[in-house]
Parts: C-alpha cells; sequence; structure tokens
C-alpha cells in the first residue's frame, strides 16, 4: 500500500484529507509541522508528500527544500489556501510536483496523487536505466584568448535548421534552429554558451540567434520553428516585448526550454513562461530525461510540448527498461496533461519503428535528417 504523509497546521485539513486518501485506498500518515514530518521521514518509507505552504513552524517553502536535502525524489505536494501567493509560484523552482489550492476536491487531492507516484515511478527508473553523466566535456580556448575568439564565433554565426517529423503522414511538421559558428575553437554549442557566460554575453548571443531565426521566418512564412534558449535568456526581456526579434512570429514559434541545466536559478519562471504563452510563443521543454534531471518538475510549467532526449531513444529497441520509459513519459504527457510529445535523436529503423509502435508520431534525427542550412529535406 502506498504511503501518504500529510504535513498541515490544521488538524480538520489533515483529517479531512486523510479521510478521502484512506478511502482512494492509501495510507496515510499526517503530522502539524515540517519538524515533524521530517522526523517521521528519517524513520519511515514515504511514497508521497501533502504539505500546506503556510505553517508556523516551518514554512512549506522551508520543508520542501528541507526534504530535498535528503531525497530528490519523493513528490510533494504543496497546498495553499492563497493562489496568488508568490511562494506558490516559487514552489515549482524548489521541485514540488504540483500545487494545489484549498479547498482541495477529493478527486482532485485523488488524482493528483496518484500522477505523482506515476511520475516517481518514471524517476526511478529513469535513476537505473542510465548511467551517470561522463564528464569529458571539450574545453575553452584559455582566457586570453577567449574574448577575441568569442567575437569571431559571433561574426560567423549561423543557423542549422534539422526537421521534426510527423512520421504517419511523412510530413516535416516544424523545423528546430541550431545554433553554429564557423569559429574551429567555439564549433561546439555548449562551448559557445560557455564562452558566452563567461564573458557575460548570454543575453547578447541569445539575441543574435533570434534575430537570425526571425530573418528566415520572415521569408518563409509557412515554417514552423522550434527555437532553443537558455534559461538565463529567459529573464531578457527582449524575449516577449513587442519589439523583440521573434514576437512578429510569435504563432508559429515554439521555445525549447532545456530541462538540463537547473531551472530553479530564473526568477519567477512560472510567470515568465505565462507571459511568452500570452504571447502566442508555444513551450517545449528540450531534453527531457537527460542524465539525472528530474522527470517531475516540468509538470506545473504547462508545457506544449516535451522533447524526450536521445539517451533515452538511443538504443529503444533493445532496452525494455528505456522503452517502458518512454511509453510511461507518453501516457502521462499525453493521456493526463495534454502534451505533445517529441522523440530526439532518433538514428536507425529499429528505433524509430519502436517509438511509433509506442504512439509516438513526432521524431527528430540523423534517420530523417541531419540539420542543414538552408532547411533540408528529410528521408522517410
Ligand atoms: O539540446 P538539443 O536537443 O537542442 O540539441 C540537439 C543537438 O543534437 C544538436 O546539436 C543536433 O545537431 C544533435 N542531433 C540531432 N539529431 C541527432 C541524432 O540523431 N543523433 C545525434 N547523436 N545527435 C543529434
Ligand atoms: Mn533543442
Amino acid at each position: 500500500m502506498k504511503r501518504v504523509l500529510l504535513v498541515d497546521d490544521d488538524p480538520i485539513v489533515n483529517c479531512a484529507h486523510e479521510e478521502i486518501l484512506q478511502q482512494a485506498g492509501f495510507a496515510t500518515l499526517a503530522v502539524t509541522d515540517g519538524e515533524q514530518a521530517l522526523s517521521a521521514l528519517a524513520c519511515e518509507d514515504v511514497d508521497v508528500i501533502v504539505s500546506d505552504i503556510q505553517m508556523p513552524v516551518m514554512s512549506g517553502l522551508s520543508f520542501l527544500k528541507a526534504v530535498r536535502s535528503v531525497d530528490m525524489d519523493v513528490p510533494v505536494v504543496l497546498v495553499t489556501a492563497e493562489p496568488e501567493l508568490s511562494g506558490a509560484m516559487d514552489a515549482v523552482q524548489y521541485g514540488a510536483f504540483r500545487y494545489l489550492v484549498k479547498p482541495i476536491k477529493g478527486n482532485e487531492l485523488k488524482e493528483t496523487i496518484e500522477q505523482a507516484l506515476r511520475v516517481r515511478m518514471l524517476s526511478k527508473l529513469q535513476r537505473e536505466t542510465l548511467s551517470p553523466p561522463r564528464g569529458d566535456e571539450p574545453t575553452l580556448p584559455p582566457l586570453s584568448e577567449l574574448h577575441m575568439k568569442f567575437q569571431a564565433a559571433l561574426r560567423q554565426l549561423y543557423i542549422a535548421y534539422q526537421p521534426i517529423v510527423k512520421y504517419a503522414d511523412r510530413s516535416i511538421f516544424s523545423y528546430e534552429a541550431l545554433v553554429r559558428t564557423k569559429e574551429e575553437s567555439l564549433r561546439n554549442p555548449v562551448l559557445l554558451f560557455d564562452a558566452a557566460k563567461k564573458l557575460g554575453k548570454t543575453i547578447e548571443i541569445g539575441r543574435r540567434i533570434r534575430q537570425l531565426v526571425a530573418t528566415t521566418a520572415h521569408a518563409h512564412p509557412d515554417v514552423k520553428f522550434f527555437v532553443n534558449v537558455n534559461p538565463t535568456e529567459l529573464e531578457d526581456d527582449e524575449l516577449s516585448a513587442d519589439s523583440g526579434h521573434l514576437t512578429p512570429y510569435s504563432d508559429r514559434v515554439v521555445l525549447e526550454i532545456t530541462e538540463r541545466n537547473d531551472l530553479s536559478s530564473v526568477s519567477a519562471l512560472p510567470q515568465r513562461l505565462r507571459m511568452l504563452r500570452s504571447k502566442g510563443f508555444g513551450i517545449a521543454i528540450d531534453d527531457l530525461g537527460a542524465g539525472y534531471s528530474s522527470l517531475s518538475s516540468f509538470i506545473d510549467l504547462e508545457p506544449d510540448y516535451v522533447k524526450v532526449d536521445m539517451s533515452l531513444v538511443r538504443d529503444v529497441h533493445v532496452s525494455p527498461k528505456k522503452r517502458a520509459l518512454i511509453s510511461g513519459i507518453r501516457r502521462v504527457c499525453v493521456e493526463e496533461l495534454d502534451v505533445t510529445v517529441i522523440c530526439e535523436g532518433v538514428e536507425n529503423e529499429s528505433e524509430r519503428q519502436v517509438l511509433s509502435d509506442e504512439g509516438i508520431d513526432l521524431m527528430q534525427g540523423y534517420l530523417f535528417a541531419r540539420p542543414g542550412d538552408p532547411f533540408p529535406e528529410a528521408n522517410f
């Protein structure tokens, strides 16, 4: 039986939630403050935590941080009586699975917990399936040359486009814009962005990329684009400004935000995404399942798409665990959250076949086309 830990300073609320959950077949454990909850966690197995945000002894957010320092996976559902409270907005940044507004309907609580359990199972499967990142990244040019090399890279910046295909009807759904430079020492985009960060030029390079994509979007009014944005670039108001490079094309631009980096450093992330959405942009979570990133934090970002990282796609035809993981991601995303799934990095027909069998139709990868400039055709 799955165990839910309930944390609320109001015993009446705890009682009501216990009743709902026990009827739904869960075991429950109720405490009235964060400190008691932490002691309980130290000696009991708990599958999901439901915690109030406003509590006198220890706030829900401090409690959530403390939980995360001992357990990266256990899903925490935060509950608030005040939906506008900015703390609630920050909940997702500390890795809350979801936050719910009081009073919570019985079904809502039950379904949220069932969903949290499924995502928890996926996170566990992910940990067991993927080997840890290797850390053999290429290195930056020496600092003395970095500025010059970076300026050269900026001058020689261009965009390569890779099709995202809709396999069922053998059509091109969209193109992902991938930044490239002809400057040899910074050809690797990861290095290029590391250099930008070191030199304080992240905002500048982001704008330059969007300017290049905007020129192409202007020339090709029928094409949809997926554009990568670094989490730090989300803090650039140019992105959503009416005068922003991509704003005129927002209804056919999806912004990809990578799950690979730590999204908790971006201030007011949910509000920023909401703003971008209100301007017409689509939102995609990129690299889902890469490395050890958490599978549960993306849900409150309410993306339109998730892009499953190629580390899960690679050899999916011979790895039952990867297949189960992709299948689970698809179920949660498509059936429960109305989020469209795209699989990246499809390299061969065997991988493609398994993904099709799993009901995934949007794919991207060398099997169909390498990134190119101008738009490459796709091979089917
Ligand atoms: O992080 P993001 O998904 O935006 O990065 C995509 C990167 O993966 C690009 O640099 C692109 O060139 C590369 N890529 C695209 N398709 C494939 C593929 O099928 N296999 C491999 N190994 N890399 C790919
Ligand atoms: Mn991407």
